[in-house]
C-alpha cells in the first residue's frame, strides 16, 4: 500500500475555482506516495473535521500560495502585504498544528514553510524588500522560468536536509517576497541565501518535519528535489507501520 499523502490546495475566490499545480502531485506520485487533495472548508467545519482528515492520511504536505494573514502573528497588514486568503489560514493553521502534535510528516513548501512557522509560534517577514534587516537583499522573485535554477542556498551541515540532499549548496528557484524571520520554539534553521534570508527550516525532534522556501515540486527533473520528495514519502510510508 502506498502511503496517502494529504496536499493542501488554494481556492480562488473569484472564480470558485480549488488549484493545485500539478507539480505537487506528480512530485507525490514519482516519490511513490498516493497523492490526496485536502481543499479549504468552511471554517465552522474545520474545528471538528481535523482529525478526521488526518485520521485518512500518513502525511500532510502544505502548498505554495498567498500570504498568511500576519493576525496569526499578532501583527496588524503591512503597506507591503500580498494577498492573503483567509479560507486556506483557517484550515491549514489548525491542520499544521494537528499533524505536527501527532508526530505525523510534514513538508512545507513556500507559503508552506511560512504556515509552519506561524502555526508553531514563530513569526515572518510581511514584506522582505521593506522589511528586511540584514546583508544586501537578493533577488528571490525571478522571472525566468519556474523550473529553472535562480539563487544558491547554503545548507546547514548535519541538518536532516543536509543528509536528504547531500550537498553544502544547491541552486534553487525563488518566488516569494515574504520569509522565516523568527523562528518557532522547536524548529531550527537549515538553509539560507546568500543575504541571510531562511530558505529552510526543520526539527530535529519529529519525525519529519520540513519547510522549503523554494519549490522543488517545478524541479522534479532534479535529482536533489527529488529526493526530497521521496525521503518524505519515506517518512510517510514508516509512519504507517
Ligand atoms: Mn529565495
Amino acid at each position: 500500500m502506498k502511503p496517502i499523502i494529504g496536499i493542501t490546495c488554494d481556492y480562488d475566490w473569484e472564480a470558485k475555482i480549488f488549484k493545485l499545480h500539478s507539480g505537487y502531485v506528480e512530485g507525490i506520485s514519482r516519490a511513490g506516495g498516493l497523492p490526496l487533495i485536502i481543499p479549504p472548508i468552511s471554517a465552522c467545519a474545520v474545528s471538528e473535521s481535523i482529525s478526521n482528515i488526518l485520521s485518512q492520511i500518513q502525511a500532510l504536505l502544505l502548498t505554495g500560495g498567498q500570504d498568511v494573514h500576519p493576525r496569526y502573528f499578532g501583527e496588524e497588514p503591512h503597506t507591503a502585504i500580498g494577498r492573503v486568503n483567509p479560507q486556506r489560514d483557517e484550515l491549514e493553521l489548525p491542520l499544521c498544528l494537528a499533524a505536527v502534535q501527532a508526530g505525523m510528516p510534514v513538508l512545507g513548501i513556500c507559503r508552506g514553510i511560512q504556515l509552519i512557522n506561524v502555526a508553531l509560534g514563530g513569526d515572518i517577514y510581511q514584506d522582505l524588500k521593506t522589511q528586511f534587516e540584514g546583508r544586501d537583499l537578493i533577488c528571490h522573485s525571478q522571472s525566468a522560468p519556474t523550473w529553472t535554477e535562480f539563487h544558491k542556498i547554503s545548507i546547514h551541515e548535519g541538518s536532516r536536509l543536509h543528509h536528504i540532499l547531500g550537498v553544502n549548496q544547491v541552486y534553487t528557484n525563488s518566488f516569494h517576497h515574504q520569509a522565516v524571520r523568527t523562528l518557532a520554539p522547536g524548529l531550527e534553521f537549515a538553509a539560507s541565501a546568500a543575504d541571510g534570508v531562511i530558505e529552510a527550516v526543520e526539527s530535529k525532534s519529529h519525525s519529519f518535519l520540513v519547510g522549503v522556501q523554494w519549490h522543488p515540486e517545478r524541479m522534479m527533473e532534479d535529482s536533489h528535489m527529488l529526493g526530497l520528495f521521496k525521503a518524505f514519502v519515506e517518512a510517510a510510508g514508516v509512519q504507517k507501520t
